[in-house]
């Protein structure tokens, strides 16, 4: 993916026609189009190769199980054109190698959780989580723009890997905070999707990150 605007659309709306009306008014404005389960869900998996044909597709699948399941599910998403997806760390190191390996290093492995319950069980276990991100040859990790201190420190163990960071907007926190911390990217959904405006919510949000570094 681009490394033009630093904004990646978390695209959780319900619909295709949604879809490709909030792509449609932000696509100048973003480098990657992060898709979750609430639009697989609604649109059909055929969405991840309709996104793909617009910009780099990142498949937020959270993806948590033994590594063959692991393995199985990445293969699939890569197939219908993803350019990375997203996995959890707790289920352990041969679960997250499965998916470097299937996804040939594009996986992004979330750390601590960017939710005022993230704070309960990912944050204890976030350094170690990072750590073996990084061990297991991963393109990076997920950490929470709401404590940006928390990308400063998990940075310090990743070294060179990528940082994508959800949390702003709707969660509280501030694009410019995270890519000062030393985010690579912010993710965001609903302060683009659900402004009045997406096209100009997103700019807005690019220009932020581009007045931070
Ligand atoms: O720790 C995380 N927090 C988080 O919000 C890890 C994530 N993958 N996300 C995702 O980022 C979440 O599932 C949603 O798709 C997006 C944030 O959306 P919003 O809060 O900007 O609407």
């Amino acid at each position: 993916m681009e490394k033009k605007n630093r904004v990646i659309l978390a695209l959780d709306v319900t619909s295709r026609p949604d879809a490709m009306r909030v792509v449609k008014a932000v696509r100048e404005h973003v480098d990657a189009i992060k898709i979750n389960w609430p639009l697989i869900l609604a649109a059909g998996p055929d969405i991840i190769s309709e996104m793909s044909k617009v910009k780099a597709v990142i498949c937020d699948l959270k993806i948590a199980d033994i590594p063959n399941t692991n393995r199985l599910i990445v293969e699939q998403a890569m197939s219908r054109g993803a350019s990375a997806v997203i996995a959890h760390g707790f289920t352990g190191d041969d679960s997250v190698k499965a998916c470097v390996e299937a996804a040939k290093g594009q996986v992004f492995v979330v750390t601590e959780m960017s939710h005022p319950g993230g704070k309960q069980f990912t944050a204890p276990a976030a350094d170690r989580l990072a750590a073996m991100a990084k061990a297991c040859g991963a393109r990076g990790i997920v950490a929470p723009a709401t404590r940006p201190e928390r990308i400063s420190d998990l940075r310090k163990i990743i070294g060179k890997m990528e940082i994508i960071s959800p949390g702003v907007g709707a969660q509280g926190g501030k694009a410019s905070d995270a890519i000062r911390a030393g985010a690579d990217y912010i993710i965001v959904g609903r302060a683009i999707y659900e402004a009045p405006d997406p096209g100009a919510a997103a700019k807005s949000l690019a220009d932020e990150v581009r007045g931070s570094v």
